[in-house]
């Protein structure tokens, strides 16, 4: 084995001061100079100036810089975009290439602007104020701003006791306690980690409610930050303030006035998300252990006999020889067989996906040559080859900065998943791009070598007898097959490249709170290290699995042209959404983790533009039990990306383990089928608009203060209240009704919402409570199906559910479920009043019908048809095309 890394980089800070071993230092922060505005110069869309250190430099992580340069631009009237860095330019700011920025040119103006920016020159301090009350929305009057080569400070007062959300990836309350939060942002492999600490992706961006309005703050910044959220023991005052370590103050405010316009205008700087493919809404089943392609071919043998529908199979890393990217275990899962399993799959109309890592094996085989041969792997500052330790043990890293690393990869999936000769995989999921390595700084010998020993993990024999299972050729048993001959030591043949930098890389001054002991390199790649184009590690970390999604997504486009590509992530940064959907990452099998589920999905889908978002249902880590696993079945129904994956040393947990976990399935299934074009309608409106498809209550509601921390409660699309049971052992649960109409899904039976909790009680661990929200109409599937192909041959049933003024709307959007671009597509609006029915539809395919309409809260006097709930259903031929009415 090639050795790992040596100490000598280490240079002179050495593991005994590697970052958080540092005991903090107590500084004033605020006893620092900050800065005066001068020469102030105003522009059409707003004004530049400079900034000059204010007084004696106070130098607490570093050196300050003695020049600034502010520029404030009223990009339109509900968008302040404000800069702050140095003369120059020459610090590291996020790249376009990775984040671009918006295109459309500055129209705003600070006389019309629904937010104003303000400042005092000496010593220079700015808030921003909403227009319309007067009211500040950020200001940083009293605190210092600090900009020092390696800490950024910038301070700002809020309001007593906040609404603060957003700051993710984390597992806290979505509800974020004011008084005493540190987020930190710095993209981490975090298995099993403690509540409050910093996780797979990153995403600057936090959102503030108040009752008089809503607004957000974007910092497009990448680097290492702490964020703190306190209210001082001394005045009592709350504040936000970011602690950041590079790169430069880059911030954008999004007026609103309302949470949903705050989203959209925050998707017109990040993107907006994807559209993904209708099938990528069935239901997914994986777990890391399938022990080989019999296992799989069961599964999927077992989900049929079972009747739960299965969209797609997944395999983990376990395909791999020894865990090597693009390749298959000649034994475990020999190329022919898995593709008469993928076969098998296509002509049942489901789907295959299997695993990705960035980490290649550092070992002499097809796609690690090419990838030395392509000059795109990270190296050291001597030209070898950046080396961590991950699943195959020594591994190299690809360079998604490399000019040439889009045909590298592209030709990577192209040969591997090569429809005719390889594995033709349907989607991706991409892992461990934080990018994680298993080996602690400085991954020195021997520990790397010890690490890097263990990997890979020994896995059970290969099985020889022959079993039968439905559906598979008889044929389906182990053979022994060719062995693959591993040379190992493969030769560099590298240019050096190097950072010209007098800062410290490893080990800066100010340590962010990474939960990680041995700092910022600490199990991942070196923060020294430099990528092509001079980016450094320490600037780029927390963008690497942006760009490794970003580059699958052109991999994968490339195989099958004009097809949405379905890639599902675990790490992310702002904009991801644009190409690729998330999962929450390794959670365990508890209840409390179940719970964390619904704040972590509202996080991506309704506040970071990540909408194609679930967590592992039924729990990836430890031992899942029956109840929790039939609850997690029917919330996972209500995520929009819905998965059942699973650890390889807990106990099987595929939905027909469990007579109680198959029936939950089974009704969670039935009604996420049948609702399956309405949140595909909601994505497509996120996807054209920004409005996402999943809300907290406050979203919808968002005067009533009742909802501001409510997190385990949520609506799906924008008229289905969801309210899953949170604890173990319990049949009942305290839910809130806003003030309004409400209905029981499953009933039709009217209920009248009054602003207050209410027990549910006897809800079966097979059901979960939904309510639809009075004023939608629900375009459903007549029926469900067993796969989605299936399903789109359904006729459609409509559900009017009027609010109390006896009105309601509702829209349906339909297309082919795969193509980039659509031939021909269907937009449907509903509205319903004074009792009567509008259908207007936009394009059409014929053929897609309306086979019934359900109205619900009607009076029994109308019609002796209504039952004792308020139901009346209409038998109501028509197709879905052109202009009609239907009267009641
Ligand atoms: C290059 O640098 C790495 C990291 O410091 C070190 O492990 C390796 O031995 C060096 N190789 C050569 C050939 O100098
Ligand atoms: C603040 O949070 C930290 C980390 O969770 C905790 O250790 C500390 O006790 C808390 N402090 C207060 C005053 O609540
Ligand atoms: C306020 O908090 C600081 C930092 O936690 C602590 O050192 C100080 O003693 C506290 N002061 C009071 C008055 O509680
Ligand atoms: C599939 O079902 C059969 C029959 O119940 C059972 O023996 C087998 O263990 C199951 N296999 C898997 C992988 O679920
Ligand atoms: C899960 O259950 C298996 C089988 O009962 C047991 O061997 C294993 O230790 C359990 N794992 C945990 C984390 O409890
Ligand atoms: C739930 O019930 C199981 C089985 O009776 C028991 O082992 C477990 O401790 C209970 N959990 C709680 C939180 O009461
Ligand atoms: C550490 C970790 O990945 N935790 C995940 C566990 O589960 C919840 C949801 O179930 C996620 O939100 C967490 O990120």
């Amino acid at each position: 084995m090639p050795s790992i890394r040596s100490l000598a980089l280490l240079g002179s800070f050495g593991l005994a001061s590697a970052a958080s071993v540092l005991s903090p230092r107590s500084v004033d922060l605020d006893a620092c100079p900050g800065y005066n505005a001068k020469n102030v110069k105003e522009n059409k869309n707003g004004f530049v100036a400079d900034l000059t250190l204010a007084g004696k430099a106070c130098d607490v992580y570093g050196k300050d810089l003695k020049d600034l340069k502010l520029e404030v631009t009223y990009d339109s009237n509900t968008r302040i975009h404000v800069k702050i860095t140095d003369p120059e330019g020459k610090r590291y700011e996020v790249p376009e290439s990775v984040v671009p920025r918006p295109t459309t040119k500055a129209t705003g103006s600070a006389k019309k602007s629904d937010i104003v920016f303000e400042y005092k020159q000496s010593p220079f301090s700015f808030s921003v104020t909403r227009r319309s009350t007067g009211e500040k929305l950020f200001d940083t009057t009293g605190n210092a701003l600090i900009f020092e080569s390696q800490y950024l400070r910038l301070k700002t007062n809020l309001p007593e006791n906040p609404n603060i959300y957003g700051l993710g990836e984390h597992t806290e309350s979505l509800r974020l306690n004011p008084t005493n939060t540190t987020r930190t942002l710095w993209s981490r492999d975090s298995y099993g980690v403690p509540q409050d600490s910093n996780l797979y992706g990153n995403h600057p961006v936090y959102y503030e409610h108040r009752d008089s309005g809503t607004h957000a703050v974007l910092m497009l910044n990448s680097n290492g930050m702490d964020i703190k959220l306190r209210n001082s023991n001394t005045t009592g005052a709350y504040s936000l303030e970011y602690n950041i370590i590079g790169g430069i103050l880059d911030l954008y405010f999004f007026a609103g006035p309302d949470p949903i316009e705050v989203a959209k205008q925050y998707s017109e700087v990040v993107g907006l998300p994807a559209m993904m493919p209708y099938w990528g809404f069935g239901f997914h089943q994986c777990r890391y252990g399938y022990r080989d392609w019999i296992d799989v071919a069961e599964v999927i043998a077992n989900y049929s006999m079972a009747g739960i529908p299965l969209e797609t199979m997944w395999t983990d890393i376990d395909y791999m020889y020894e865990r090597w990217v693009f390749t298959l275990d000649p034994e475990r899962f020999p190329v022919d067989k898995v593709r008469e399993i993928v076969d098998y799959l296509h002509a049942h109309d489901q789907h295959y996906i299997v695993m990705v890592d960035p980490a290649i094996a550092y070992q002499d085989y097809p796609a690690f040559n090419r990838a030395l041969e392509s000059d795109t792997l990270l190296k050291e500052a001597n030209g070898t080859v950046h080396k961590g330790v991950v699943w195959p043990g020594v591994t190299a890293y690809p360079d998604w900065f490399h000019p040439n690393i889009e045909s590298y990869w592209n030709n990577e999936f192209a040969e591997f998943f090569n429809a005719d000769t390889g594995v033709d995989i349907d989607g991706v999921w991409i892992d461990m791009n934080e990018p994680a390595s298993f080996c602690s700084y400085p991954c020195s010998d021997p520990e790397g070598e010890a690490i890097a020993q263990q990997m890979p993990p020994k896995r059970l024999p290969v099985r020889d007898p022959p079993r039968s299972i439905p559906g598979f050729p008889s044929t389906y048993s182990a053979k022994k097959t060719r062995s693959i001959d591993v040379v190992s030591g493969a030769a560099n043949k590298v240019r050096a490249r190097r950072a010209s930098v007098e800062v410290d890389l490893i080990s800066p001054p100010y340590s962010i709170a990474n939960d990680a002991p041995y700092g910022l390199s600490d199990r991942t790649v070196h923060t020294d290290i430099v990528h092509y184009g001079g980016y450094i590690e320490y600037d780029t970390h927390n963008l690497y699995g942006t760009m490794m999604s970003d580059a699958t997504y052109s991999a994968m486009s490339a195989r099958r042209p004009g097809l949405r590509p379905l890639i599902i992530t675990r790490s992310t940064f702002a904009g991801a959404g644009k190409k690729v959907g998330k999962w929450l990452g390794d959670n365990l099998s508890t209840w409390e983790q179940y719970r964390w589920s619904i704040p972590g999905m509202l996080g991506f889908a309704s506040f970071y533009q990540i909408p194609m978002v679930g967590s592992d249902v039924c729990g990836f880590g430890a031992n899942t039990t029956e109840t929790l696993c039939a609850r997690w079945t029917t919330l996972g129904a209500f995520n929009p990306f819905f998965r059942n994956h699973n650890g390889d040393t807990s106990i099987s947990q595929e939905f027909y383990r469990w007579p109680m976990v198959a029936k939950a399935a089974k009704n969670a299934i039935d009604i996420r089928y049948r609702l399956l074009d309405y949140i595909y309608t909601a994505l497509y409106k996120q996807h054209k608009t920004g409005v996402p498809l999943i809300n907290p209550l406050f979203f919808k509601y968002p005067k009533d203060k009742n909802v501001y921390d409510i997190e385990y409660q949520f609506i799906y699309g924008d008229s289905i209240l969801v309210s899953p049971v949170t604890a173990e052992n319990v049949t009942t649960v305290d839910i809130y009704l806003p003030q309004g109409q409400f209905y029981e899904f499953t009933t039709g039976k009217s209920v009248k919402g009054e602003g207050k909790f209410v027990t549910l009680t006897d809800v079966d661990y097979d059901t979960i409570p939904l309510h639809i929200i009075g004023g939608s109409i629900l375009p459903l599937r007549s029926e469900s199906a067993m796969t989605t192909t299936e399903l789109r041959t359904k006729p459609f049933n409509l559900i009017i559910a009027p609010d109390s003024k006896g009105y309601a709307k509702g829209s349906l959007y339909v297309d082919d479920g795969e193509s980039l671009e659509q031939e021909k597509t269907l937009s449907v609006e509903f509205v319903y009043k004074n009792k009567k029915l509008s259908v207007k539809c936009n394009g059409g395919f014929s053929g897609v019908k309306v086979e019934k309409v359900t109205l619900l809260g009607a009076s029994k006097k109308r019609s002796r048809d209504v039952d004792e709930n308020g139901v009346l259903v209409v038998e109501a031929e028509k197709e879905l095309s052109g202009e009609w009415t239907l009267d009641f």
